[in-house]
């Protein structure tokens, strides 16, 4: 018999169709009623696939008494509930590393474009601008100082990226880390202050909320720049549109917002700011790799009893 397997949040089609050759699976995003799904059935299910930007709340997993294993679609781990995975012994499968490059490259895309201004110039160019007067000059980004916030797998590959920039690089985090050429700084003020590019590549969750605040965004000051592609709850976004607004920082480059897909209207209007509807991982290639190591995963997990890539 083919275990029992909610699918919470659609997969690329390959997927699910792969998903449905081995499991018995049910389409709980075209739920209507998911809570009353989930009363009358929820003890069927063995296994589930999750998406990082959804994730799995405590209630849900309430509602799924026999769940033995997650596989979540993403390398963020910030809206599931690990702590009660954890003291249930559900097995958590997520998909880091496959990733890094696609993130990694969107961190730089829009540092450059930020900087460079190459979406404020293509609509400039658009609206027909150009035969009125040249662009106004913008930033230079080659030999600059990076900041990098959270030097973790993603972390690392935006440091890698800025060699060919010729930029010098320094990190904040948790602790320093062995084996690594960069700068540790132990004070995020004392980074921001440092660096004219900001770039968060921490995790999500309570423990990094807020971390690039109002002060944060001061010492970072007129001439420096953010970059966000970790998660919108990292940074005070009111603080964010406020700095922005008032020219307190340089620009910003954001894929990621605190209450996607709503973003904040205030920043339409300014030139100042690249927006992307978090894309950093959307790629053909990137998502078919994320697509496999879901199904990965949970073919481990029950021909081995562990997943290949766990996030407990
Ligand atoms: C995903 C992400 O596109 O991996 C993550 O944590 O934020 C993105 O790569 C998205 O969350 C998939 O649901």
């Amino acid at each position: 018999m083919k275990p029992r397997l909610l699918q919470h949040g659609r997969l690329p089609e390959q997927t699910e169709t792969r998903l449905a050759e081995h499991y018995d699976v049910h389409p709980f995003w075209a739920e209507t009623d998911p809570a009353g799904y989930l009363a009358q059935h929820g003890g069927e299910f063995v296994a589930m696939t999750a998406r990082a930007a959804t994730g799995v709340d405590g209630k849900t997993l309430a509602a799924l008494p026999n769940l033995r294993v997650i596989s979540s679609f993403g390398v963020g781990l910030d809206k599931l509930d690990l702590d009660t995975a954890r003291a249930r012994g559900i097995a958590v499968g997520y998909t880091p590393d496959v990733l890094n490059d696609c993130v990694a490259d969107i961190a730089f895309a829009l540092l450059m474009d930020v900087a460079r201004q190459v979406s404020a110039a293509d609509r400039f160019v658009r609206r027909g601008a150009w035969p009125k007067g040249p662009y106004p000059l913008t930033t230079r980004v080659s030999g600059k100082r990076l900041g990098i916030v959270g030097m973790g797998r993603i972390g690392r590959v935006i440091a890698k990226r800025s060699s060919g920039f010729d930029m010098e690089v320094r990190y904040y985090g948790r602790n320093p880390q062995e084996g690594l050429d960069y700068g540790f700084e132990p004070s995020l003020e004392a980074l921001a202050e440092w660096a004219d590019f900001l770039v968060v590549a921490t995790s999500g969750g309570p423990a990094t909320r807020h971390l690039i605040s109002a002060s944060v965004l001061r010492a970072l000051g007129p001439q420096g720049y953010l970059i966000n592609i970790a998660r919108g709850t990292v940074v005070d976004e009111a603080a964010l549109v406020d700095a922005l607004t008032h020219k307190q920082i340089a620009g910003a480059g954001l894929d990621v917002f605190e209450n996607e897909p709503q973003v904040p209207e205030a920043l339409f209007a300014l030139d100042n700011v690249v927006l992307l509807p978090h894309v950093a991982s959307g790629t053909h290639e990137t998502r078919a790799a994320m697509a496999n190591l879901v199904f990965e995963n949970l073919q481990s997990f029950f021909a081995t009893g562990a997943v290949v890539k766990s996030a407990v």
